[in-house]
């Protein structure tokens, strides 16, 4: 087979994308499809650059291993750096490529699973090998590009011994299993530099209740985040833990339905110093939320850590992770995190994918060009609106009433329910107020065309 002898020769020097050299910041009258219109990383807004709001990352799993394949096929995707027959080789040219990709976008940051980077071996101690020498690989990449990880996980859904959950597994020795797996992947991480570290618990829930111990399954799940946690800090990790919520799929049910539950889960747990969200776009939507609903959930609690940029279908009910390009979604997402002090830890890793049919190398880097187009246009929106609209005016005069005397006692837990009763036969009926929301609705689609 003709590639096995030409690998070894063109480990690390294969161009896998040559027809792009690289991507930078053309401004909107542009019409070069490999260039960005709205993303120029050196511009300031709000007192940050771009760059530096957003902290890119590309999903390894999504870019680098998926082929395409869905239940109903395998995949079309041509992917020339998975040909290696021989798992390290092919992780490296896997590597190659991830690199060459991200140097050539501009992108800063990459995030992966433990076995995106290479294919899980027969045991522990072949992976551990395995995913040791795959990192070592990395380090000397990242030195030479600075590109970074924004985080690290483990992947405790894919094998078939995680059929009934990993940390809250009914089966002890499932449960320790994925806690060797969650420290390699630790090390791994650490090793890395990774700043911060993911679980996302997709086989942590239950299929049926009948069959299951929901109290006691959620008590593990505590007790395997806090090991995960000392351990991580014993190892010299300073960075932020962040729980991935999704309601559903594959389990039925997922113990880290949304970010309230996550909240209330790390609260009761005491996780919360260290344990913060990561919040993806899609997964609101299976939640029966707005991305928006979630991001202010969490900023509210100070924990919006990261986010997990893509979107739904309208029509699908499952997670299509479509790369993200809804504005209105974004702005007023934006409009949230900008009146927050932004991500604690994170930043906007991509965790999208090519529709199966995008079969050309390049339609990569019309995806993610896009995403990150959409999410810069809708920073500098936002920013715009916050700054010269009048939308922090009328949000704020609908509270008028709480900043008069009486509102203010009532805040400040004075008044007792017989107060209220006293105002309220005194006032009589309440003079109805508009909630306006058509007239807020147009100002995000009005600043859309006026931005610039
Ligand atoms: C799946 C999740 C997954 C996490 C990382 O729905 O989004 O990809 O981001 O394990
Ligand atoms: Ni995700
Ligand atoms: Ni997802």
């Amino acid at each position: 087979m003709a590639h096995q002898t030409i690998a070894p020769v063109l480990i690390g020097k294969q161009e896998y994308f040559p027809q792009v050299s690289s991507v930078s910041f053309e401004g909107h009258s542009s019409s070069n499809p490999f260039a960005y219109k709205f993303y120029d990383p050196a511009r300031v807004i709000a007192g940050k650059s771009m760059k530096d709001h957003f902290k890119f990352a590309v999903a390894y799993w999504h870019s680098f291993c998926g082929t395409g394949a869905d239940p109903f096929g395998s995949g079309p995707r041509p992917m020339p750096w998975l040909q290696n027959p021989d798992p390290i080789q092919k992780a490296k040219d896997k590597m190659d490529a991830a690199f060459e990709f991200m140097t050539k976008m501009g992108l800063n940051y990459y995030c992966f699973h433990d076995f995106d980077l290479v294919e899980e071996g027969s045991d522990l101690q072949v992976s551990r090998y395995r995913l040791e020498s795959i990192a070592d690989y990395a380090l000397e990449k990242q030195e030479n590009s600075g590109i970074k990880v924004l985080w690290g996980t483990a992947n405790l859904f894919s094998h078939p011994r995680y059929m009934n959950g990993a940390a809250s597994n009914p089966d002890f020795s499932i449960v320790a299993y994925a806690g060797a797996q969650v420290k390699n992947a630790l090390d791994i991480s650490i090793k890395l530099g990774a700043e911060n570290y993911v679980f996302w618990g997709g086989r942590e829930g239950y299929m049926s209740l009948l069959n299951t111990h929901m109290k006691q399954e959620q008590e593990q799940l505590a007790r395997f985040f806090t090991m995960a946690r000392d351990y991580a800090r014993k190892k010299g990790f300073k960075g932020y833990f962040f729980i991935e919520p999704k309601p559903a799929e594959p389990s039925k049910h997922q113990y880290d339905f949304d970010a309230a539950t996550v909240l209330g889960f790390l609260q009761k747990y005491d996780l919360l110093e260290d344990f913060k969200l990561n919040l993806e776009v899609n997964h609101a939507t299976l939640a029966q939320h707005t991305f928006a609903h979630e991001v202010q959930v969490a900023v509210d609690s100070g924990a919006l850590g990261s986010i997990d940029a893509n979107r739904g279908d309208e029509q699908n009910g499952w997670d299509t992770d479509q790369f993200p390009n809804n504005h209105m979604e974004l702005v007023e997402a934006m409009m949230i995190i900008l009146q927050s002090d932004g991500f604690v830890g994170g930043g906007v890793n991509f965790d999208a994918k090519l529709r199966r049919n995008s079969t050309d190398l390049e339609d990569l880097f019309y995806a993610h060009i896009g995403g990150m187009d959409a999410f810069a246009k809708a920073l500098i929106v936002a920013d715009k609106i916050l700054r010269e609209s009048d939308y922090l005016k009328m949000k704020n005069e609908r509270y008028q009433s709480f900043q008069e005397e009486k509102g203010q006692q009532f805040l400040r837990g004075e008044l007792k329910m017989e107060d209220l009763s006293i105002y309220s036969w005194n006032q009589g009926e309440p003079e109805a107020k508009s909630g306006k929301q058509e007239l807020y609705e147009n100002l995000i689609a009005e600043y859309l065309y006026r931005f610039i």
